[in-house]
């Protein structure tokens, strides 16, 4: 998979250098570059932004410079999707990741400012398939670290990012419930046992206390997985 950002902050996407990503890239699983939208400008000070017709608080991103990069970076064939990370988009769930991960090219159009000249959406939608995708209901100042987020949960997706298969498997038959507690070595750590079942070697009982626990752990911070 190709993975391309389009940022004025190139220097956010170095987290993905890290860990998981970074192996992934090792492995030629995932080819990432992170473009900087002011190598797209053409005036001494390099502008990105303009004020909103209509007025309005702020400043927006003007066009111009989007579509020379979206020129330089969209495959002809149109065999890519481009997101643009937004508070007003749908939002990003696991079922996401899983589309996303079938994919062969991804460009992350990350706004700044208060976001970016809807003409731009539309001009992409021209070139490739379009998503407007929100990380959650809260507003962050652009969208770099919803596309950091997305790619991390994307990539660790593909076949051979992840070492253990198994544990892609076990997320995949979590029925939508919440993670049960989970506990390593001391058995006893500051005067608090391990749970006595965990210890016990009965598999059907560790199975059937896990799923219980999962219940209650959702009922209790998340009813609306259980339609409540
Ligand atoms: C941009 C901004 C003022 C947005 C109401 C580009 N999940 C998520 N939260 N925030 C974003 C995504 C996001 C994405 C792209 C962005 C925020 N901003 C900041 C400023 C009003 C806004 O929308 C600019």
């Amino acid at each position: 998979m190709r993975i391309d950002a389009v940022t004025i902050f190139p220097d956010y996407f170095k987290a993905l250098d890290l860990s998981l990503l970074g192996k992934a890239r090792e492995k030629n699983l995932i080819n990432f570059e992170a473009h900087d939208l002011r190598d797209y400008t053409h005036d001494k000070h390099k502008t990105v932004d303009d004020s909103p017709y209509g007025g309005g608080a702020g400043m927006l991103m003007k066009p111009e410079p989007w579509g020379e990069a979206l020129d330089a970076i969209l495959p002809e064939d149109g065999n890519c999707t481009v997101i643009f990370t937004s508070p007003a988009g749908e939002q990003f769930k696991q079922a996401t990741a899983y589309e996303l991960a079938k994919e062969d090219h991804i460009v992350f159009a990350c706004g700044r400012y208060e976001g970016i000249d809807q003409r731009v959406v539309e001009y992409a939608a021209t070139k490739a398939r379009v998503r407007l995708i929100s990380l959650g209901d809260y507003v962050l100042n652009g969208g770099e670290v919803a596309a950091i987020a997305m790619t991390e949960a994307i990539v660790r997706l593909i076949p051979g990012v992840i070492g253990n298969a198994e544990s892609l498997v076990e997320e995949s038959h979590s029925d939508g419930l919440l993670e049960y507690p989970s506990y390593t070595k001391p058995a006893n750590w500051r005067g608090m046992d391990v749970p006595e079942v965990l210890t016990s070697g009965n598999h059907a009982a560790i199975a059937a206390w896990r799923k219980e626990q999962q219940i209650e752990r959702t009922k209790k911070v998340r009813p609306d997985l259980l339609g409540e």
